[in-house]
C-alpha cells in the first residue's frame, strides 16, 4: 500500500500513525491537525524512530490537504473531547461540523480511498463521512466494535486467567452503553464462556465492557483512551492494506440487514481491499435483536438532530 492518512495529530491518531509505521502498512504516512507545527513535529519524532523501530515508511505531518493525496486508506479521528458546560448534543453538532468539512477535503484529495471513521459520537460521525464523501457505503467503515470486544475478551481472559489469544468474542450496536455484547457467540478456544463463568460475573463482565471508555476516562481525567482505540483502527487499516478479508465487528451502513434501514451500526463485517466486502448476518433470538434495534434507534435520533 502507497500512502495512508491519518486526520486528527491527538492521542488516538498520533498514536494510530505510530502503530501503522511500526507495522509498516504503508510507504508513506501522513498525519494531518489543524494545530500548527503539532503534526509536523509529531511525524518527524515519530519518523526519527525509524532506525531504531526498523521501518521505512515515511512519516510526514502537514496542516493541509495535499499531501495527504492519493491515499489509499484515511482515518479521521479529528474531533473535540467533551468538555465542562459542554452538552453532549454541542459536541455533536461540533464534531459534526469537523468531521463533515475533513471528510469533503479528505474525498477530494483521494477519491478512491477507503474511510476508516473514529470520532465520536462513532457511529453518527461514520454516517456524516458516508454522506460528505459520496463514497459508496462499502468505503465508509466505523471503529468500535473492536474496540469494545477486546475490553470484552481481556476481562473474559484475566477472569479465566487464560491468554487473551484464545478468547473471541462478540459485541454488536453503537457505540456507547447500549452496545450489544453476544455472550453466546463469546468463546474460549471454541468453548462458550457460559460454561466456563458463573452467570453473575458474566453481567459483571458485560456491564464493565459496556462502561470500559468511561473507566479509562475516570482515570485519565483529562481524555479518553488511545492506546486500544489506536490498536483497534490500525486493525482495521491492517486487514484494508493486506486485504486480510478479517472478520470484525464494524460500524457498517444497514440497508435492511437486521431490520435496520439507513443508519451506521455495529455489526459483523468481512473487511478487505475493497473496504466492507459482506455484511454478514446472524440469526439473533428476539432479545439481541430488540437490543440491536434500540441502539440502532439511538444513533438514527442523533442523526435526526443534525442538518444532514
Ligand atoms: O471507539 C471509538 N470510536 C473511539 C472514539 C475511541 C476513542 C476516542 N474516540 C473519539 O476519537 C474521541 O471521542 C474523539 O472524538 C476522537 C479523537 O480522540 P482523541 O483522544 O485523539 O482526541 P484529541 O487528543 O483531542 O485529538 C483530536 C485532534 C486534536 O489534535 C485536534 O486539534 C484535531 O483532532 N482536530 C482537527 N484535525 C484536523 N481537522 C480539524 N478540523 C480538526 N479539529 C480538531
Amino acid at each position: 500500500m502507497k500512502k495512508i492518512t491519518v486526520v486528527g495529530g491527538g492521542n488516538v491518531g498520533a498514536t494510530a500513525a505510530q502503530r501503522i509505521a511500526e507495522k509498516q502498512l504503508a510507504e508513506e504516512v501522513v498525519l494531518v491537525d489543524v494545530v500548527e507545527g503539532m503534526p509536523q513535529g509529531k511525524a518527524l519524532d515519530m519518523w526519527e524512530s525509524g532506525p531504531v523501530e526498523s521501518f521505512d515508511t515515511k512519516v510526514i505531518g502537514t496542516n493541509d490537504y495535499e499531501a495527504t493525496a492519493g491515499s489509499d486508506v484515511v482515518v479521521i479521528t479529528a474531533g473535540l473531547p467533551r468538555k465542562p458546560g459542554m452538552s453532549r448534543d454541542d459536541l455533536l453538532a461540533k464534531n459534526f461540523e469537523i468531521v463533515e468539512t475533513v471528510t469533503k477535503n479528505v474525498a477530494a484529495k483521494s477519491p478512491d480511498s477507503i474511510l476508516v471513521i473514529v470520532s465520536n459520537p462513532l457511529d453518527v460521525m461514520a454516517y456524516a463521512a458516508y454522506k460528505a464523501s459520496g463514497f459508496p457505503k462499502e468505503r465508509v467503515v466505523g471503529m468500535a466494535g473492536i474496540l469494545d470486544t477486546a475490553r470484552f475478551r481481556n476481562f473474559i481472559a484475566q477472569e479465566l486467567d487464560v491468554s487473551m489469544k484464545d478468547v473471541q468474542a462478540l459485541v454488536l450496536g453503537g457505540h456507547g452503553d447500549s452496545m450489544v455484547p453476544l455472550v453466546r457467540y463469546s468463546t474460549v478456544a471454541g468453548i462458550p464462556i457460559a460454561d466456563l463463568i458463573p452467570q453473575d460475573r458474566v453481567d459483571a463482565i458485560v456491564e464493565r465492557a459496556r462502561k470500559g471508555g468511561g473507566e479509562i476516562v475516570a482515570l485519565l481525567k483529562t481524555g479518553s483512551a488511545y492506546y486500544a482505540p489506536s490498536a483497534a483502527a490500525v486493525e482495521m487499516v491492517d486487514a484494508i492494506a493486506k486485504n486480510r478479508k478479517r472478520v470484525l465487528p464494524c460500524a457498517a451502513y444497514l440497508e435492511g440487514e437486521y431490520g435496520v434501514n439507513g443508519v451506521y451500526v455495529g455489526v459483523p463485517v468481512k473487511l478487505g481491499a475493497k473496504g466492507i466486502e459482506q455484511i454478514i448476518e446472524l440469526k439473533l433470538n428476539d432479545e439481541e435483536l430488540a437490543a440491536l434495534k434500540k441502539s440502532a434507534d439511538g444513533v438514527a435520533e442523533n442523526i435526526g438532530k443534525l442538518k444532514i
